[in-house]
């Protein structure tokens, strides 16, 4: 018999290399979508026929309820959020909704529905936010510096509850930014690599930015999302740190990304104070040691690999649309 897992948020980034993995694996791939006058389909559209998707929301317990009773997973990733850190500053409330109580949603319809259910709770390095200790760590305490990253420290401790109140199998992955050529286009990383391949191709001028001296720990979404599923499937529920160990600053991701072009980002970057936020994360970096000796998981796709996958990704998208 297949295995079966239930993504949340397959819409998404990470939804659609999980999905695809996971496939691979050989599992039946159920993703939960919420409703929208016009499907959103794009990042998994290559998989589409191999997938089962059905419409709920984070914000509706009963529609999570039952699809838990139709899909009957082993698995379920919680992926879904409203993941972008400046929306969280303008809707606090609707990302404290999301992000953070629809976390008790899901985990009290596994209770209602299956305790037997393996869950996976999509945690962030945001919740180290200003930073205690330098590399973080499963036991670096935490101090979110948004309402985002407030609503995932939540989400972090209420699946940490559930394991020890409920006995039910629920894992917090504590992942490092990463990125990828399906990367959302707000996030700085794709940003960037749009705008590179745009500017190239003579269809932009410049680059409005804002903190270039934030530093992150940037991996890949292909390599972060094995470290999700290896979580599942391990012996004990517990937490773990993904990350590279290494940290970059957003001026040095944009140098690396025009460059990869012969172009210098010094001729097109401009700081538009707007985009700062209110408080920043100004350094984050992290320690997988952790999810290496457990877990057997390490990072496959180096910094300068992952830009220039974005940047070449980017050019490709960008010179089919103008043609
Ligand atoms: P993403 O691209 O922004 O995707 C978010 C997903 O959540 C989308 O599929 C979205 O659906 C869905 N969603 C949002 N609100 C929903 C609701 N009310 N009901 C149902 N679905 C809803 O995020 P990502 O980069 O793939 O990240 C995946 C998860 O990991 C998120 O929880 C994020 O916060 C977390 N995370 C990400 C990173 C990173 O660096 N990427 C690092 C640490 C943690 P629509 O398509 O309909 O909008
Ligand atoms: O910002 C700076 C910005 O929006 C990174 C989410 O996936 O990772 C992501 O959150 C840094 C910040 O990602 C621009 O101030 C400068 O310091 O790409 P970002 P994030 O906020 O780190 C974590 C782990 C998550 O969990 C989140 O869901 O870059 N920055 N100039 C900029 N950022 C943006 N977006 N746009 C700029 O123009």
């Amino acid at each position: 018999m297949k295995n079966v897992a239930l993504i949340t948020g397959i819409t998404g980034q990470d939804g659609a290399y999980l999905a695809e993995f996971l496939l691979a694996q050989g599992y039946e791939v159920h993703g939960m979508v919420r409703r929208s006058s016009t499907e959103n389909f794009e990042r998994i559209d290559s998989i589409r026929e191999r997938l089962q998707l059905h419409q709920a929301d984070l914000l509706d317990q009963l529609s999570m309820v039952r699809l838990l009773e139709a899909t009957q997973p082993a698995e379920v990733y919680n992926l879904a959020a409203q993941s972008f850190v400046p929306t969280s500053f303008a809707q606090p409330l609707l990302t404290g909704e999301f992000t953070a109580l629809g976390v008790t949603r899901m985990l009290e319809a596994i209770r209602q529905v299956n305790r037997n259910i393996r869950f996976y709770q999509a945690s962030s390095s945001e919740m180290f936010g200003r930073v205690q200790e330098e590399p973080q760590t499963e036991t670096t305490p935490f101090w979110p510096r948004s309402p985002y990253g407030v609503a995932k420290t939540y989400g972090h401790w209420i699946t940490v509850n559930y394991r020890e109140s409920f006995e039910i199998f629920a894992c917090s992955g504590i992942l490092f930014n990463h990125e990828s050529p399906l990367r959302g286009k707000e996030f700085v990383t794709r940003k960037i690599s749009d705008a590179v391949a745009r500017i190239k191709l003579g269809r932009q001028d410049k680059l409005l930015l804002g903190n270039l001296d934030a530093q992150r720990d940037w991996g890949f979404a292909g390599d972060y999302v094995r470290a999700m599923w290896m979580m599942l499937n391990q012996e004990s529920a517990d937490d773990f740190v993904i990350a590279t160990g290494i940290k970059h600053s957003v001026r040095e991701f944009a140098q690396l990304a025009f460059a990869h072009v012969d172009l210098d980002y010094q001729d097109f970057v401009e700081v538009d104070p707007d985009l700062l936020r209110p408080a920043d994360v100004q350094t984050l970096c992290g320690d997988c040691t952790k999810a290496r000796e457990q877990l057997g998981w390490s990072p496959e796709v180096s910094f300068e690999a992952l830009v220039r996958m974005m940047v070449d990704a980017d050019l490709q998208r960008v010179q089919r649309e103008t043609d």
